[in-house]
């Protein structure tokens, strides 16, 4: 009978370990629970978990794991990969380019010195590593329409620089050790039902809230202001293909992808076809404004396209359709 129940737990094991066993670090921000929903339908409630150093409100709570995890400490995160078999670890923690210049010691601890605890940690474990950058790693003397993925990255954000920083250690810790690292650069991203935070290109989800609360948006970037945005289900779409992509494919570890570019003068056309009446007025915010003046216009992904075969889904018209059948424009 022992005999018997042993055999039929190893096969239970064997079977579950066909899946990916999955972490998020900083679960809790914009994209972390998305994404877990995503990878929990593919590879099982219970094979990823969500992590962050808050705690979840009640839905996020009960709809699969969740638990504490302080990437600043080691023990903590090390003890966590080895307890649930950790195979694959999605590192969302970061302070974002706004919220950085603000407090530059903490955005340093957390973009910095927890990612080296990640990086560590994933090379002696073995996982397959996720890393996103973004728009921010490029600077005022890269090319900026459109913007390759291998050009001149001198940003002047503590956000910029810990990125690039992140696609360097990343990119030698697979050449160095073998390290799975995985790194996609992400525009903007738009959401109905998270909100990011600190960010220079959040003007565009806020104005989505404002225009059904209130009829009225005040936008801190000048109507001209051009950036690379994405809708959120492409952006995760294209954080698990880049994820399940046979090695092989990959001629790089590090690739930009786009969906659409926009002005907010352009977004707020678009947001007018649902709400007509909206005031759109500018108050613009120096430090931001000049962060969006350093980053790319334009986002040239055609790398993530040809190796593989990176699609979106969204373009501008479609983002704001789904965001007004999300957020109800008859809500006010
Ligand atoms: C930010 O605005 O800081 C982020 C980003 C583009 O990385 N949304």
């Amino acid at each position: 009978r022992q005999v018997a129940s042993d055999a039929s737990f190893h096969s239970v094991t064997f079977s579950e370990s066909n899946h990916p066993r999955v972490l998020i670090t900083g679960g809790l921000g914009q994209l972390g629970v998305g994404l877990a929903k995503l990878l929990r339908k593919r590879f099982g409630k219970n094979n990823v978990i969500l992590s962050d150093i808050r705690k979840p409100a009640d839905n996020v709570f009960y709809s699969g794991p969740f638990i504490f995890a302080d990437i600043l400490d080691y023990k903590n995160l090390r003890e966590i990969v080895v307890n649930n078999r950790i195979t694959w670890l999605f590192h969302y923690s970061a302070l974002l380019s706004a919220v950085g210049e603000a407090n530059v010691p903490l955005a340093r601890a957390v973009n910095i010195t927890g990612l080296h605890n990640v990086l560590d940690i994933a090379a002696e474990h073995n996982l397959r590593l996720f890393v996103p950058s973004t728009i921010g790693a490029f600077g005022p003397t890269s090319p900026r329409d459109p913007t390759p993925d291998l050009c001149i990255q001198r940003p002047r954000t503590i956000y910029g620089v810990s990125k690039v920083h992140a696609e360097l250690m990343g990119e030698y810790y697979h050449y160095r050790y073998g390290l799975d690292f995985r790194c996609l650069r992400y525009p903007g991203i738009i959401s109905a039902d998270s909100q990011p935070g600190g960010g220079t290109t959040d003007y565009a989800v806020q104005i989505f809230h404002d225009a059904i609360k209130t009829g009225k948006f005040k936008c801190y970037l000048r109507p001209d202001t051009r950036l690379p945005m994405m809708y959120i289900d492409d952006c995760l779409k294209a954080t698990l293909e880049i994820m399940e992509a046979p090695a092989e494919a990959l001629t790089m570890r590090t690739y930009n992808i786009s969906a659409m570019s926009f002005t907010p003068e352009e977004l707020a056309q678009e947001v007018q076809k649902y709400v007509p009446e909206l005031e759109m007025s500018y108050n613009v915010d120096q430090v931001r404004q000049a962060i969006a003046d350093s980053w790319p216009m334009n986002f040239d992904d055609s790398n993530a396209r040809r190796d593989w075969g990176w699609k979106h889904d969204y373009d501008l018209a479609e983002l704001v359709t789904t965001m007004f059948s999300y957020l109800g424009s008859d809500s006010r």
